[in-house]
């Protein structure tokens, strides 16, 4: 059994880490069967401290991209078999667009916008125990602010990391346009990663630009519903 060491479920949302709702989304679309093991502390442990890692037979697997090609490869490509080279080379774009770009920009609305740090604060670290409960916030808040300076989107003004995260939202609904899944009428791979960013932008309670941009945007939450109704009745 495949067990997958993630963060535990909050803001009501099968997962408040998109990477981690990513990779629980495409399991359930592949059908293979898993184990979730919800224990944030796990990131301390985890091979690249990050979470999700999954124990595959007794090997661990870090960062979603490797683990599902890991799990393609142990149990066959059930999603993505069929695509062409451009249906390949898109769906990486726009996974990049996903990871590496719109994640710091909803990083930002979470961890440093001081009303959604405040959601984010309450939903991440309300249940851990005092003393804990005073000063983990604190430290995750600083290391986080910190990456999000690193990777370069920490450096950018508030309203350019809005405008940049809804240039990103209009490119996604953009292409999506009127389509039932991201490539066409088939789910694949790629609707893991934009199921689980779209719903984390839409479904957890921190306002911002962005995610008034995707409300504006329905086809996006008629997406995000065929995706729920679809892969988590
Ligand atoms: N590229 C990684 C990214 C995983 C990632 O960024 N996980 C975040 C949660 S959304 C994390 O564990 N952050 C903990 C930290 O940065 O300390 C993947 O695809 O799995």
């Amino acid at each position: 059994m495949i067990k997958v060491y993630q963060f535990a479920p909050a803001f009501g949302l099968p997962n408040a880490s998109p990477f981690c709702m990513k990779l629980e989304t495409w399991l359930r679309m592949a059908g293979l069967p898993f184990e979730l093991v919800n224990d944030g502390l796990r990131v301390l442990k985890a091979p690249k401290a990050k979470l999700p890692y999954i124990e595959d037979d007794g090997v661990l697997v870090a960062d979603t991209s490797f683990i599902i090609e890991h799990l393609k490869q142990r149990h066959g490509d059930r999603l993505d078999a069929a695509l062409t080279p451009a249906e390949r080379a898109v769906s990486l774009a726009f996974q990049r667009l996903f990871e590496e770009n719109l994640y710091w920009a909803v990083v930002h609305t979470r961890w440093a916008d001081e009303a959604g740090w405040a959601k984010t604060r309450e939903a991440f670290f309300g249940t851990l125990p005092v003393p804990m409960r005073w000063f983990v916030p604190a430290l995750a808040r600083r290391g986080l602010l910190a990456e999000m300076r690193g990777q370069g989107m920490g450096r950018h003004s508030v309203a350019e990391i809005h405008a940049i995260g809804i240039k990103d939202v209009t490119a996604v609904a953009d292409f999506l346009a009127d389509k039932p899944f991201m490539l066409g009428d088939a789910p694949s791979s790629l609707d893991a990663t934009a199921y689980a960013f779209l719903a984390n932008l839409l479904w957890a309670p921190v306002d911002s630009p962005i995610r008034r941009h995707v409300l504006a945007r329905p086809t996006l939450e008629a997406y995000c519903q065929r995706m729920k109704a679809r892969f988590y009745a």
